[in-house]
C-alpha cells in the first residue's frame, strides 16, 4: 500500500525538549509552590518511564517520596503544578527555543514537496505543541500538520495505542498508509500497537530503550552534513548519510 502520510512523536523526536525543557520547567514549577522536588537529570530519564507531566508527577510522589504527605486534594494540586509548569515551558521556549533534531525539516520539507501528508501523535500538552512549532519551524509551518493529536484527548497516553488511533482516523488512513516516527519505547509500542510501522531516532535519555520492531533506528535523521548513525535497520543502508524518502520507501517495503 502506498505511503501517504508521516506522523510524528513531539518531544525526543522533533526536538530534545526534555532535559533542557520540560524537566527545567517542571523544576520551576515545584520551587514557585515552595515544594522540596527538584528532578535531576538522572532521575528524570527514569521518570520518563510515565508519560504525561500529571502522570509523572504522581508517579515521582507515589514511588520516590513517601515522606511526602499528600493533602485531600493532591489530584487539584497536580493539574495546578502541571498548568504552572506548561506556562514555564512555552516561555522557556519562545524566549531561549530548543533547534529541531537533525533532518527533520528537511525531511519535512521533502514530504510536503512529494505530496505526503503530515501528522503529530503526542503526549505532550498542545500548547508546547504549539510553542514548539512556533519557534522551531518557519512562519507559518505549524498548518503542515494536518492532524495534531496531543495530551489529554485521548484517556491512555502512550505506550497504549490510542494517541495514533485517533490520528488516522482524523487522517482517514490506515496504518498500512503511514509511519510513525518516534524516540522511546513508550512511543514505539504505541506506534507498533497501532499497527505503524516506526522510525526511531533516539537520544541520551532512550538510546538504551528496547526498540524491538523498528524499522530504523539511528541516533537521529542524518544531513548530508552530518550523517547519521545506524543501530539497526530492516534494510542495508551502507553509504547513506541521512533518510530521505527514497530511503525510507525502501525500508518500509522490507
Ligand atoms: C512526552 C511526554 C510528556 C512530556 C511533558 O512523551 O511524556 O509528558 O514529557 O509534557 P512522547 P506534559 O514524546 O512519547 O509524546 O507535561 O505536557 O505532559
Ligand atoms: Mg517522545
Amino acid at each position: 500500500m502506498a505511503l501517504e502520510a508521516l506522523i510524528f512523536d513531539v518531544d525526543g523526536t522533533l526536538a530534545d525538549t526534555e532535559r533542557d525543557g520540560h524537566r527545567v520547567a517542571f523544576n520551576r514549577a515545584f520551587a514557585e509552590a515552595g515544594l522540596d522536588w527538584d528532578w535531576d537529570v538522572p532521575l528524570y530519564g527514569a521518570l520518563l518511564e510515565v508519560t504525561g507531566g500529571k502522570e509523572r508527577m504522581h508517579h515521582y510522589v507515589d514511588r520516590f517520596r513517601p515522606d511526602y504527605v499528600k493533602p485531600a486534594d493532591f489530584a487539584a494540586l497536580v493539574a495546578r503544578l502541571h498548568a504552572a509548569k506548561t506556562g514555564h515551558y512555552t516561555r522557556l521556549l519562545a524566549e531561549g527555543g530548543i533547534p529541531l533534531r537533525p533532518g527533520v525539516l528537511r525531511l519535512l520539507k521533502e514530504a510536503r514537496s512529494a505530496g505526503l501528508r503530515l501528522a503529530i501523535a503526542t503526549t505532550t500538552t498542545p500548547a508546547n505543541v504549539d510553542a514548539l512549532l512556533a519557534q522551531a519551524l518557519p512562519v507559518g509551518a505549524a498548518k503542515w500538520f494536518e492532524v495534531i493529536g496531543a495530551g489529554d484527548v485521548v484517556p491512555a497516553k502512550k505506550p497504549a495505542p490510542d494517541i495514533y488511533h485517533y490520528v488516522l482516523e482524523r487522517l482517514k488512513l490506515s496504518p498500512q498508509q503511514c509511519v510513525a516516527f518516534e524516540d522511546s519505547e513508550n512511543g514505539i509500542r504505541a506506534a507498533r500497537a497501532a499497527g505503524l510501522k516506526t522510525v526511531i531516532t533516539y537520544n541520551d535519555y532512550t538510546r538504551e530503550h528496547d526498540f524491538t520492531g523498528a524499522t530504523l533506528v539511528a541516533d537521529h535523521l542524518g544531513e548530508p552534513a552530518e550523517p547519521f548513525a545506524v543501530a539497526r535497520a530492516a534494510v542495508s543502508v551502507n553509504g547513506a548519510g541521512y533518510l530521505d524518502l527514497a530511503l525510507l520507501q525502501r525500508l518500509l517495503a522490507a
